[in-house]
C-alpha cells in the first residue's frame, strides 16, 4: 500500500486520499479503488511484470485509442461508448515506475455504472454484442499498425499447445497426477487437431484492431444495469481477428456459472445467450464479417474457450506464475470450466450453427 500512496502522490500530488482499496476480479493486473476526499474516483493499477514485458507500449496503445476516439467523435453518435482515460502527473507523465521497476498508472473512473461477473438475461447479451459492435465499427478505421503488439502470439493457439507439450516434457513426474488433471489432459489430446483452425484460415479472416478480453465483467452496465455503456481493461488492445474478440466474448456471456467453479462438469454453454450476444452484435457490426468469419463463428468460440484452458492448466503446471492464484489448484479448476465449456460447444454445434444463421437472416431483413 506503501507504493501505491507513492504513485498516488505523483500523480496526485498534495490530494488527501479518503479511501484506497484493492479491486478483486482480474486475473493478472492488480487494480485499486481510489476516492479523494472532494469526492473524485478513480482506479489505480500495477501492471504485471511477468506478463507485460513492456508496459510503456500497453499505456501506449491506451493513450493512442483514447485519442482516437475523442478525434472520431462523430464515428459514436450512433453508439457512444465510454472509455477510461488516463490521468498524467503535472509533469504531463502517464507512467509512475516505482523502485523495483513496476509500472503504475491511473485512469478515471467511469460514474454511475456497475459491473457483472456474469449474466443471465438475454437483453444483458444483446446489450454486450452491441457495445462489442459499436467498438469494432469505431476502432476499424484506425491503422493496424499504430498500435504496439503487446503480448505477440496472444491467441495463437499452436504456440500455446506447444508449450503445454514442452511443460508436460519437462515434468520429472512424468504423468499427471489426480483425476482433474487427467481429465485436462484427455480434453487437451481430444481437441489438439482443432488448434490451428482460425490460423489456417487466418488470410480469409478478418484483421482489426480488437480488445482482446471482452470478457462480461470488463463491459459496464449504466446504474439500471440494462445498456452495456463501457469497455474497460484495454491492456490488450491489439492487432487480432475479429473472431478472437467474438469467441471470448461469447465463451464468457454465455457461461452464466462464471470460470470459477466448483463443479466444472456442470457447465452448459447457454445457447439463448449465445443467439442474444450476435443479435445485438449484428445490430451494429454484421457488415464487418466476411464469409470465413461466418462460417468459422462456432469455431472460434470452441477454440477461445479451448485456448484459455490450455493456457490456466499449463499456468498450474508451470507453478501459476502468470494468473494469479488464491489456492495452488486454482487454475486447474479454472482450466476445467474452460475444456467443460468447450465440450459443451461442441456437443451443441448443430443448434448453434442453425441460431446463427437464423440471426445473420434476421439482421439482413432489418437491414433491407
Ligand atoms: C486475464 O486479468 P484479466 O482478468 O483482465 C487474461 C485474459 C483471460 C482472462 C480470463 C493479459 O484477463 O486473456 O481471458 O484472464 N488476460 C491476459 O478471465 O492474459
Ligand atoms: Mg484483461
Amino acid at each position: 500500500m506503501r507504493t501505491a500512496r507513492s504513485a498516488l502522490d505523483f500523480f496526485l500530488p498534495g490530494r488527501r486520499v479518503s479511501e484506497l482499496v484493492p479491486v478483486a476480479g482480474g486475473n493478472v493486473n492488480d487494480s485499486l479503488y481510489v476516492r479523494l476526499s472532494s469526492g473524485r474516483r478513480y482506479i489505480l493499477q500495477k501492471l504485471n511484470p511477468s506478463v507485460f514485458a513492456q508496459p510503456e507500449q500497453v499505456i501506449a496503445n491506451l493513450s493512442m485509442v483514447t485519442d482516437y476516439c475523442d478525434r472520431e467523435k462523430s464515428k459514436q453518435q450512433q453508439c457512444l461508448i465510454r472509455l477510461p482515460r488516463l490521468i498524467r502527473s503535472p509533469a504531463g507523465r502517464t507512467a509512475f515506475i516505482d523502485p523495483i521497476g513496476h509500472y503504475w498508472r491511473l485512469l478515471t473512473w467511469i460514474e454511475e455504472t456497475c459491473t457483472m461477473a456474469t449474466i443471465n438475461f438475454e437483453e444483458q447479451g444483446r446489450a454486450i454484442g452491441r457495445l462489442l459492435g459499436c467498438f469494432h465499427h469505431l476502432l476499424r478505421d484506425l491503422p493496424v499498425g499504430k498500435l504496439y503488439d503487446p503480448l505477440p502470439g496472444f491467441h495463437h493457439t499452436p504456440t500455446y499447445l506447444h508449450r503445454y507439450d514442452q511443460v508436460v516434457g519437462s515434468r520429472s513426474e512424468g504423468v499427471f497426477s489426480g483425476a482433474r488433471e487427467r481429465r485436462c489432459a484427455a480434453f487437451i489430446d481430444e481437441y489438439r487437431d482443432r488448434a490451428g483452425i482460425l490460423e489456417q484460415h487466418r488470410r480469409s479472416l478478418s484483421a482489426s484492431i480488437i480488445h482482446g478480453d471482452p470478457k462480461v465483467g470488463n463491459f459496464l452496465f449504466d446504474a439500471g444495469g440494462e445498456q452495456a455503456v463501457s469497455l474497460i481493461d484495454l491492456d490488450t488492445i491489439m492487432p487480432g481477428l475479429l473472431l478472437h474478440d467474438l469467441g471470448d466474448c461469447l465463451r464468457s456471456c454465455c457461461n452464466p456459472a462464471g470460470e470459477e467453479v466448483d463443479s466444472p462438469e456442470r457447465i452448459v454453454f447457454d445457447r439463448s445467450l449465445f443467439a442474444a450476444v450476435m443479435a445485438g452484435y449484428c445490430e451494429k457490426a454484421l457488415d464487418l464479417l466476411g464469409k470465413t468469419d461466418r462460417d468459422l463463428l462456432i469455431d472460434a468460440v470452441f477454440l477461445i474457450s479451448f485456448e484459455l484452458g490450455i493456457r490456466f492448466f499449463t499456468d498450474y503446471l508451470a507453478g501459476n506464475s502468470y494468473f494469479k492464484v488464491e489456492r495452488p489448484e486454482q487454475n486447474l479448476q479454472r482450466a476445467l470450466v474452460q475444456f467443460y465449456l468447450a465440450a459443451s460447444i461442441d456437443n451443441q454445434r448443430r443448434v448453434l450453427d442453425l441460431l446463427w444463421q437464423q440471426s445473420i437472416m434476421a439482421a439482413d431483413t432489418s437491414c433491407r
